[in-house]
């Protein structure tokens, strides 16, 4: 055997992953697809990887040094579940099997289970960046046990994106920790592609810019503290031609965006966990809204101010507003790292990972979809307060909240105003104003829930569970905690 790690599944996640890990000093990969064809393409074209091709499970398994490390990279769900069964087959106790596919992270904590009791080691991991990334250096998430991570971790720094002289890789925490952690950053990059497409339609239909001035000013944007590949590419986006009608590329496509179903996953972990992820839901929601066309009053039946018609902002009033636009963006942005940040804490309590959010967060840093400068920001607060309870709360975060106030809520208020639909910047204020309100109506809803269903309430003024007898004489009763 000659190859100290193997790839399976040569698609252009799990070929470009190969070519990286074999341009590394010291790396022999051996590579095994299902079709033969994608296996032969990869090793024809890339002479200088020297791939070690295999075209059996058999001939791949003897191809690997021991302990086998093999990465596997075919779609989620069955097939991957058909790969780990056919590696143990010819795979020996104490070799790694790595899922770097997007598996939902409660099936990786059932593989791992089942992978442990036949005296395998299993490695859930989560890979982000595309094909770019997997080639150039991707941000890795991997779970799984201590032994494996042994192992791994020289393997997985070597290959993965560099952020400020650090690898952009961290043994997240066991079994689905990896996963876990993978999913939330994808709800927070639907809420992050959410909240600039907002940003965007505000600026575009108050002030009457051209797609090509709006990708000059998330430009601009990405100078300062919203630098970020999202905003890069979207002035990339923005100021694309359509080559077959010479209008911009924006104005051509179709208003209706698709989902691979990572961010939904997000907020059902989070219902479940109870955490309220709102701004991720939000962008979840606005997907699924944009993608019913049947749904969609575009004739103009339902009533309500019609923009078309008004006047556009000019000169300093224009820019003023697309500056307000930048702090919403800003605010609601940090509501939504914030609300990630805290799902991933609930569910590292819950599962009993031990998982660092200072580290997850500088992992982002390069690589990834959602990497931007503003991560920094969040390791610095989680190195100051490792318990801190809610990102926003750090001093940093509670600033930027300040400075960006008063335009955040004048720019909610004006979208209302104007009729244009805002949902994540307004549902991030909103949360934002809950976790501020020193009262809450829940104090209404309790009362409610007590009334139909004796669901009984706690007083803030002594100690205890009550009801009152709303079918009866209403007097209060001291009562069990069925809450
Ligand atoms: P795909 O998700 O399109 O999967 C295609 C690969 O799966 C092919 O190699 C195919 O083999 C193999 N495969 C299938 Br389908 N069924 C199989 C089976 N029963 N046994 C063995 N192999 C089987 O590839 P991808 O886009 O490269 O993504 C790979 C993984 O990485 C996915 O889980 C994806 O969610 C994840 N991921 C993708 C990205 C991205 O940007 N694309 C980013 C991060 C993570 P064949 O050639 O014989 O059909």
């Amino acid at each position: 055997p000659t190859a100290n790690i193997g790839v399976v599944g040569l698609a252009v996640m799990g070929s470009n992953l190969a070519r990286n890990l074999a341009s590394r000093e010291g790396n022999t990969v051996a590579v095994y697809n299902r079709s033969r064809s994608k296996t032969d393409e990869l090793v024809a074209e890339h002479p200088e990887a020297g791939f070690v091709p295999a075209f059996s499970y058999e001939e791949f398994a003897a191809s690997l040094q021991k302990p086998r490390t093999a990465l596997i990279m075919v779609k989620a769900g069955g097939p991957t579940d058909a790969v780990i069964d056919e590696l143990m087959n010819v795979f020996e106790p104490g070799d790694i099997i790595i899922d770097g596919g997007n598996a939902l992270f409660t099936d990786t904590i059932r593989r791992e289970k089942a992978v442990r009791e036949r005296g395998f080691n299993f490695v859930g991991m989560g890979v982000s960046g595309g094909e770019e990334g997997a080639l150039l250096g991707p941000s890795l998430m991997p779970g799984g046990p201590d032994e494996a991570w042994v192992t791994l971790g020289p393997i997985l720094r070597s290959i993965a994106a560099v952020a400020e002289g650090e690898p952009c890789v961290t043994h997240i925490g066991h079994d689905g920790a990896g996963h876990f952690v993978k999913m939330v950053h994808n709800g927070i990059e639907y809420a992050d592609m959410q909240l600039i497409a907002e940003a965007y339609d505000l600026i575009r239909r108050a002030t009457g810019a051209s797609p090509a001035e709006i990708a000059d000013v998330f430009a601009e944007w990405n100078t300062g503290e919203l630098e970020s590949y999202l905003i890069e590419i979207t002035a990339e986006v923005l100021r694309q031609v359509d080559a077959e009608t010479g209008t911009p590329l924006v104005d051509v496509i179709l208003d209706q965006a698709g989902a691979k179903g990572t961010g939904g996953w997000t907020v059902q972990t989070a219902i479940d966990l109870g955490v309220p992820v709102s701004g991720i839901a939000e962008a979840v929601f606005a997907r699924s809204l944009s993608s019913h066309p049947e749904q969609r009053s575009i004739s103009g039946a339902l009533p309500g101010p019609d923009d078309s018609t008004g006047e556009h902002l000019t000169g300093a009033d224009a820019d003023a507003f697309i500056e307000q636009v930048r702090l919403a963006l800003y605010a609601s942005k940090i509501v939504a790292y914030s609300q990630g940040f805290d799902e991933i804490r609930a569910g590292a309590a819950h599962y009993d990972w031990s998982i660092d959010l200072g580290a997850v967060s500088k992992i982002w840093r390069a690589g990834c979809i959602i990497r931007a400068q503003f991560l920094n920001r969040i390791a610095d607060a989680y190195e100051a307060e490792p318990d801190l309870a809610v990102l926003l709360t750090a001093p940093y975060f509670v600033d930027a909240l300040t400075r960006a106030q008063d335009a955040w809520r004048n720019i909610v208020a004006l979208a209302a105003a104007a009729g244009i639909p805002a949902p994540a910047f307004s549902s991030s204020l909103a949360y934002y104003d809950g976790l501020r309100a020193r009262r809450l109506p829940a104090a209404l809803i309790q009362g409610q829930r007590d009334f139909f269903g004796a669901h009984t309430y706690k007083r803030i003024d002594k100690d205890g569970t009550f009801h009152t007898l709303w079918s009866g004489d209403r007097t209060e009763v001291e009562a069990e905690d069925t809450h």
